[in-house]
C-alpha cells in the first residue's frame, strides 16, 4: 500500500482520531509529510477532518474499491490489491504482473475499462465507479486442461457470495455466466500461460455489475444484463461485496485445490439453472440438442440426445430450446 492508501486504512480502523504525530511515526516520516499526503487525499474526495488537539478523522471516503477501501474486508490469501482508476483489461494488466512473477493471489482492480475482455473476443462493458472488475492471478498446480474447472469454481463462489450479500437468487449458467431474473449479472473468464503438463500461471477475470442503472448499459443489453441494483433497488457496498466475493472465492479455491473439481460440483449443482432443461449446444464439434443431465466429476456438461445416448460438451454456447 501507499503511504495515502496506509493513512486512509488506519483512520478507517481506529475508533479516535490519529495525530499527525502518530501518523509521522508510523510512516516514518516527517508531520509536514503527513500533512501534505492528507491534503493530497482530500483532493481525492477523503473528508478527513482535523479535530482540534485530537488530530485526524475519516468522516467519509469516495467510493471506490482501492486497497484502504478493500483492507477491512480482506481475508485468506488476497492481500495484494493494485488499484487502477482506469486501464483497458485488468486482465492484460494482471498477465504483466504474472509473467514479470507476482504471487498468487495479486488482484487487479479497476474503476473502469476501455476494452474489457469476455471470451472468445467479446467484449465486456466497464462503465466507471459502478462495478467490479477484477483480474486475480493464480498458480496452481495443475494441468492446462483442469483451468476451465477455475472458472466453475469462481462462477460458485460469485454466486454464493450474491446470494449471501444481496439476498437475491443466481444462477449459474454453464460454463459460468451468472444470472439474477435470467439476465446476466457477472460474467468469469480464465487465461493461462503453461507448459506442456503444467500451468505457470492463471489470470481469473470476474466482472460483477453491482451498482450499475439500466442507461450505463448499452441498449443491446439492456434486456439481457442486469446489476444487483436493478435486480434489488438497493445500492450495495462495492467494497463490502468485494470482500465477500474474495472470501467466498477462498473458501471454494481452497476446497478445490484439497479435493478437485469434485469437492465443488455440488454446489455449482445447486445454482445450475440448465439441468433438467433442454437445450442446444454450438461447440467446437457441432451442434448437438438434448436435455442436461448434469456437470460430470470434470466438469464438463452432459447432455442426453433424444435417441437416449449422451455426450460430454467441454466448451461451446449454450440456448435454451422453448
Ligand atoms: C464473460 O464473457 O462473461 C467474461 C467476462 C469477464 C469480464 C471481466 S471484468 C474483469 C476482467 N478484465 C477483463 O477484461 N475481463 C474480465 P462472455 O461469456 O464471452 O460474455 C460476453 C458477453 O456478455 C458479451 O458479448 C455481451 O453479450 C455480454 N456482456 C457484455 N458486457 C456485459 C455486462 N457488463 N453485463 C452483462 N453482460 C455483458
Amino acid at each position: 500500500m501507499t503511504p495515502r492508501e496506509r493513512i486512509v486504512a488506519w483512520l478507517r480502523a481506529s475508533a479516535a482520531p490519529l495525530s499527525g504525530e502518530e501518523l509521522a511515526r508510523r510512516l516514518g516520516c516527517s508531520r509536514a509529510a503527513v500533512w501534505k499526503h492528507v491534503a493530497a487525499l482530500r483532493g481525492l474526495g477523503y473528508r478527513i477532518e482535523a479535530r482540534h488537539a485530537q488530530g485526524y478523522a475519516l468522516a467519509s471516503a469516495p467510493d471506490r474499491l482501492g486497497p484502504a477501501e478493500l483492507a477491512p474486508h480482506l481475508v485468506g490469501r488476497w492481500r495484494d490489491v493494485r488499484w487502477l482508476a482506469e486501464t483497458d483489461s485488468t486482465q492484460r494488466v494482471a498477465r504483466e504482473l504474472a509473467r514479470d512473477g507476482a504471487a498468487e493471489g495479486t488482484v487487479v482492480i479497476a474503476e473502469a475499462q476501455s476494452a474489457g475482455r469476455g471470451r472468445l473476443g467479446r467484449t465486456w462493458h466497464s462503465p466507471r465507479g459502478v462495478n467490479l472488475y477484477c483480474s486475480i492471478v493464480l498458480r496452481p498446480a495443475l494441468p492446462p486442461a483442469a483451468v476451465p474447472q477455475v472458472a466453475l469454481v469462481a462462477g460458485v463462489a460469485v454466486a454464493a457470495a450474491l446470494a449471501e450479500t444481496a439476498g437475491c437468487t443466481p444462477r449459474i449458467k454453464w460454463p459460468n455466466d451468472v444470472l439474477v431474473d435470467g439476465r446476466k449479472v457477472a460474467g468469469v473468464l480464465t487465461e493461462m500461460e503453461a507448459e506442456v503438463e503444467r500451468v505457470q500461471h492463471v489470470i481469473l477475470g470476474i466482472g460483477v455489475n453491482l451498482n450499475a442503472a439500466q442507461r450505463a448499459f448499452p441498449p443491446e443489453l439492456r434486456d439481457r444484463a442486469t446489476s444487483l441494483f436493478l435486480a434489488t433497488g438497493r445500492k450495495v457496498d462495492r467494497a463490502a461485496v468485494t470482500g465477500r466475493l474474495l472470501a467466498a472465492l477462498e473458501a471454494r479455491y481452497g476446497r478445490f485445490l484439497e479435493g478437485g473439481f469434485e469437492a465443488v460440483r455440488p454446489e455449482w449443482e445447486s445454482y445450475s439453472c440448465l439441468t433438467g432443461t433442454d437445450v442446444r449446444v454450438a461447440s467446437p464439434d457441432g451442434e448437438v440438442a438434448g436435455r442436461v443431465l448434469g456437470l460430470d466429476a470434470d466438469g464438463a456438461l452432459r447432455v442426453a440426445r433424444p435417441d437416449g445416448t449422451s455426450t460430454r460438451i467441454i466448451a461451446g454456447e449454450v440456448t435454451l430450446r422453448v
